[in-house]
């Protein structure tokens, strides 16, 4: 954050908050940052501007959430990629927990979504500022895949998280962990084979010009934090704080109705742009990973696992 001790002008706001993001101007958390930056600089009378970088410009999502921490940048979304600070991150994308949004609801307003939160600023020093639903995540690649057996070795890029590593080693495929924004290219190029995203990151990323099977595995229901760091967040005087989360609020809401309306048509675009859509057989894939990933986790995540389940 830049922090100017001299009296804001109009030109130059006190805060500046530079916000790392990996998806395009089209994608719904682009939109939700931008209207954030919009409210928050009318609420505060230009007191705080929001810069927005898409397309990992400024940031890859690793070097984002570093940048954050020695506070160089302020804002991004992340996920599960902060299992590599703390261990319960992982329930925000673990393979096969989630079936839908209100399991989703359920574990984000839950004991474990509190423990999140707490872990958060504590463990990575960002402060969650609400969450963004995502839709199911499905593999991508070029020959159709209807059965785990169909991988046999497909080289499936995935973000730089450890239960992804887990779920694809298992189901016979080979994992690579890769920026988002290294990923179309290497698709085109062939040093990977497939990648596994929502509708709308795969339609935002034109990922259907260099994959041809859209293979209906729903592997992963998530929802991912528009964060900001906590150090950057106390530098707030009382008023802006407050102003400042009342908008982060708005954002969601935004965002959510944004996802929604996209949500109505995001099949039905990938189709015309040439995706031919795959019915997989979810219960192979899911039972030939589940052990898996249960003894990947520490006794402390394998009680947390174990709640979840039985609620
Ligand atoms: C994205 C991320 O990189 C990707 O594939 O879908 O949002 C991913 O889910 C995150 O790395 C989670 O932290």
């Amino acid at each position: 954050m830049s922090f100017n001790s001299c009296k804001p002008s109009e030109a130059e706001p006190e805060f500046l908050l530079r916000t790392a993001l990996l998806v395009n101007e089209e994608h719904t958390w682009y939109k939700a940052f931008v209207y954030f930056g919009e409210i928050l600089e009318e609420r505060t009378k230009g007191r705080i501007k929001v810069e927005v970088y898409p397309s990992e410009q400024l940031a890859k999502e690793v070097e984002a959430i570093r940048l954050i921490q020695a506070d160089v940048i302020d804002m991004t979304t992340t996920g599960s990629t902060l299992t590599n600070w703390f261990e319960v991150a992982t329930f925000c994308e673990l393979p096969f927990l989630m079936q839908d949004s209100t399991d989703m609801n359920r574990y984000i307003n839950g004991p474990i979504g509190k423990l999140m939160e707490e872990e958060m600023i504590n463990k990575s020093g960002l402060r969650p500022l609400g969450h963004f639903e995502r839709g199911p995540r499905h593999l991508t690649s070029n020959r159709p895949i209807r059965h785990p057996d169909d991988l046999d070795g497909l080289i499936v890029r995935i973000p730089n998280v450890p239960s992804f590593v887990t779920l694809w080693k298992a189901l016979g495929a080979k994992p690579t962990p890769m920026a988002f924004s290294e990923v179309f290219t290497s698709l085109q190029q062939g040093t990977i084979e497939a990648q596994e995203n929502p509708f709308a990151l795969v339609n935002n990323a034109g990922f259907a010009e260099v994959q041809k099977y859209l293979n209906l595995t729903g592997h992963v229901m998530s929802w991912v934090y528009p964060v900001m760091g906590e150090k950057q967040f106390e530098r707030f005087p009382p008023d802006l704080k407050k102003i400042f989360l009342e908008a982060a609020k708005d954002m969601q809401a935004y965002e959510h109705h944004l996802f929604l309306e996209n949500e109505k048509n995001v099949q039905e675009e990938l189709k015309a742009k040439g995706m031919e859509f795959i019915e997989v057989d979810k219960d192979a894939f899911q039972q030939k990973c589940e052990e898996a990933i249960y003894n990947s986790l520490s006794p402390d995540m394998k009680k947390i696992y174990n709640q979840l389940k039985e609620e």
